[in-house]
């Protein structure tokens, strides 16, 4: 997406120092009050690379204080004006740039993904996320309503207050950018939990948050597991929001957690198993490079990977042949290096779970036509894998797979491929690839997913929201839309002495 050649970028640096260990509360480092510590792995070769600081439920309750601390009225950030947040998350977006090597440099380290990725991607959006925020901090508005009688009405669009936000480890920059964005441009203040993957950006970013000059308290990051530390901000009565990103099996525990607690409000970013659906009218070429792209691209691991490729019959073959080419010549290998587009699963957990789920494909019937191998004998790298005679009963054409692995269907009519597409409890997002207008628009309509993309796949911009339908979601974030779950709507009725038109 806009990707500038890989000679372009400025080296990375391939042994960043790692800086943070801690918690993150009122703008300082803890250390946490069990004394647990947790590792930290480079994926790329299974080795440990750092011990952070395990925050618990005490951790968190002394985050929430901090938190609610700094939302009080009167506070600092209470009476900051609109448009001075949004110069903090400017000067926190400048800051990202500053740091972008370094930043691009410790993703890669932490997380696995190529480095030319996470410069050009990850932090490319991350920055253009919290610029976009920052714009829309002084714009948020609220309505004069023309009630009866003898009353002036007005609402306000006032923050939630504190809002937990647990991101998980596939975009850890990015995720933690939607968060912070939305929640920050409208003054709430937050308790972040970085996944326990990949907390090392996070912490450093929580440095920058200080540097640009947000006030202790507003924004505090409790890096743990999810049972404990996770569990205790969805659970905590002193939070009134919480956003989850991350697998559908823990949004439902989330989502159980606040309705046991205090009914925070929750928004939920979860699963998906995307259909891609590719007519024979389409640029072959492109779909082809797009559909491999849509499901390969940061190894597999998006939410809205288009895992199910729905071919029509009359180009299965030939779709199938070249997607097979092109998955060979995938070049897989250390992350740091310039040319490599495959780095390592995230840990060995997910290298595990999609090794099991290539056995029951190939099990189950599906044709294994490349990969379905871990590639090399250190870290948690798999190979490209394509599987082609996948059906829609299969457990790969069902299932999150999270990893490279592409599967590949056929379908004849249109009458028959709406109903396919939709039958998953996912709805996240699809994409069509055609020449023909009206099958695009008809397909846009039946869809049902928060997003639908034509001819084209995984363009996310800060501008358009993106979220999930069924039980990939709750909620929407980025775009203007992104801002309603960070705010109450306030009605304020004045008695006045005589109301004119
Ligand atoms: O996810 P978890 P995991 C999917 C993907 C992947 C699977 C499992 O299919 O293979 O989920 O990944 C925190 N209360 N996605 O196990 O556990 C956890 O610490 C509160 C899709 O890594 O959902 C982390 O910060 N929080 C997804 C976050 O939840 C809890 C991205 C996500 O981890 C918790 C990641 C609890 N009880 C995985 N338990 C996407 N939508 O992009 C865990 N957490």
């Amino acid at each position: 997406s806009g990707a500038a050649p890989s000679s372009a970028l400025p080296s990375p640096q391939t042994n960043p120092e790692i800086l943070y260990h801690g918690i993150f509360i009122n703008n300082e480092w803890h250390n946490a009050a069990s004394g647990k510590t947790f590792p930290v792995y480079n994926p790329a070769t299974g080795e440990a690379i750092a011990n952070v600081q395990a925050a618990e439920k005490d951790d968190v309750n002394k985050a929430v204080k901090a938190a609610q601390k700094a939302f009080k009225l009167g506070s600092t950030w209470r009476t900051m004006n609109a448009s001075q947040r949004g110069n903090l998350l400017n000067r926190l977006a400048d800051l990202m740039e500053r740091d972008r090597v370094y930043l691009a440099s410790l993703e890669t380290l932490n997380n696995g993904k190529p480095y030319s990725a996470a410069y050009v991607a990850d932090l490319e959006l991350s920055i253009k996320c919290l610029r976009y925020y920052a714009g829309w901090a002084d714009k948020v508005q609220g309505k004069t309503i023309p009630v009866d009688g003898s009353f002036f009405a007005y609402t306000r669009h006032e923050p939630v207050g504190v809002c937990g936000q647990i991101i998980p480890w596939n975009f850890p920059l990015l995720m933690q950018a939607w968060k912070l964005g939305p929640a920050l441009a409208t003054g709430n203040t937050v308790v972040m939990k970085p996944a326990e993957q990949t907390p090392l950006t996070a912490l450093y970013v929580a440095e920058l948050i200080k540097e640009a000059g947000f006030p202790p308290g507003v924004v505090n990051i409790v890096p743990g597991y999810g049972p404990t530390a996770g569990a205790a901000i969805a659970s905590h009565m002193g939070v009134d929001k919480v956003a989850f990103t991350g697998s559908t099996e823990i949004g439902h525990l989330v989502m159980t957690a606040a309705a046991q607690s205090n009914l925070k409000r929750v928004t939920l970013e979860l699963g998906g198993k995307s259909p891609n659906i590719i007519f024979k009218d389409c640029d072959l070429d492109h779909a082809v490079e797009t559909a491999h792209f849509g499901l390969f691209f940061n190894q597999g691991q998006c939410c809205c990977a288009g895992s199910r490729i729905f071919v029509e019959d009359a180009i299965y073959d030939e779709f199938v042949a070249r997607s097979v080419e092109r998955a060979k010549k995938r070049n897989v290998g250390n992350p740091f290096d310039m040319n490599v587009e495959q780095g390592p699963q995230v840990d060995e957990d997910q290298f595990k779970k999609i090794l099991a789920l290539i056995k029951t494909g190939k099990k189950e019937g599906a044709k294994l036509l490349t990969g379905g191998q871990r590639y090399g004998d250190r870290g948690y790298f798999i190979q490209p894998t394509v599987f082609a005679d996948v059906t829609d009963d299969m457990t790969i054409a069902r299932e999150e797979i999270f990893g490279p692995v592409q599967q590949i269907l056929k379908f004849s009519s249109m009458e028959e491929i709406v109903e396919r597409a939709n039958k998953t409890i996912y709805g996240l997002a699809a994409a069509v690839f055609t020449k023909d207008l009206d099958k695009a628009m008809y397909l846009s309509q039946g869809l049902r997913a928060g997003t639908v993309w034509i001819n084209c796949y995984d363009v996310l911009e800060a501008q358009t929201p993106f979220g999930g339908f069924k039980m990939s979601g709750i909620g929407r974030e980025l775009g203007e839309y992104g801002l309603q779950a960070y705010t109450e709507v306030k009605s304020v009725i004045v008695k006045v002495p005589q109301k004119n038109s």
